[in-house]
């Protein structure tokens, strides 16, 4: 039995779960601010429903240097992952600066992580190490910048963003974890383990975070009807002292 195909094709199936989850959502949006929400949440499951499909056909690898190097899956990644981070900073009406700042830390992660899975021993661990530095400042941002952003919002709206960072911190934790352990780190596990973990993962981080962004519906729509005021509140914030001490 091919487990490492096997778990492919449950992803898919479970993705392609996610798609029909999420699509009566698109309709329900009450404003265009949580239109768009909703909207880049649906194709987060798209994307990874065909990413499935192509490793169960078994493409979107290549055999460099006599190893498998599934290539798809950054490819897929590097516009899904920006997709969540979205739904994050939009619930909280972010200041452009750290959206830009989060997104950007979130794209060298993803390439440096390809870098990393191109590279044999020990390149591979060099660009291991500076992805890793990335996703740290991700988490830092997600626990710092965003938090404080959140501040002032109604309750609920704060409830479901905290809610959403945590689920967001601890899945995406998973995905160094399984790489070390996995065919391009310390072949710890098997392929299809491997295969297994990031299926689960990403069950988890995809439509598990989906669901709860859209269990937490009410508080998306409210946070909608908040972004005039946001917007307000992010041109204020992003004036230097001066200028403020000008106006005053
Ligand atoms: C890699 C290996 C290099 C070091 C680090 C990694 C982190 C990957 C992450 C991926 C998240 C993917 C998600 C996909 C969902 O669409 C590239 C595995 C830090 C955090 C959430």
């Amino acid at each position: 039995m091919d487990w490492e195909n096997l778990w492919n094709w449950a992803g898919a199936a479970g993705m392609a779960a996610g798609v029909l989850a999420f699509a009566p959502a698109l309709k329900r949006a009450t404003n265009p601010y949580s239109k768009l929400s909703r909207t880049t949440l649906f194709f987060v499951p798209v994307i990874a429903a065909t990413l499935y499909t192509a490793l169960g056909m078994k493409q979107g690898s290549t055999v460099i240097g006599g190893e498998k190097v599934t290539w798809v899956r950054y490819v897929t990644w590097f516009t899904t992952t920006p997709m969540l981070l979205l739904q994050l900073c939009r619930l909280v009406h972010a200041r452009q600066s750290v959206v830009v700042g989060l997104l950007l830390s979130n794209q060298f992660m993803i390439a440096t992580g390809l870098a990393a899975e191109l590279s044999g021993t020990p390149r591979n661990w060099a660009w291991y190490a500076i992805s890793s530095v990335a996703f740290v400042m991700i988490l830092l941002t997600l626990y710092g910048d965003l938090t404080r952003e959140a501040r002032g919002l109604p309750d609920d709206v704060g409830a479901l963003f905290r809610r959403l960072r945590d689920v967001n911190a601890v899945t995406w934790v998973g995905y160094p974890v399984v790489w070390a352990l996995g065919t391009k780190g310390f072949e710890l596990i098997s392929p299809a383990a491997q295969a297994f973990g990031y299926v689960a993962l990403d069950l988890a981080s995809k439509v598990g975070f989906g669901l709860l962004v859209l269990g937490g519906a009410a508080a998306l729509e409210r946070s909608g009807t908040y972004a005039g005021l946001a917007q307000q509140r992010s041109t204020r914030r992003e004036e230097p002292e001066s200028v403020q001490g000008m106006a005053a």
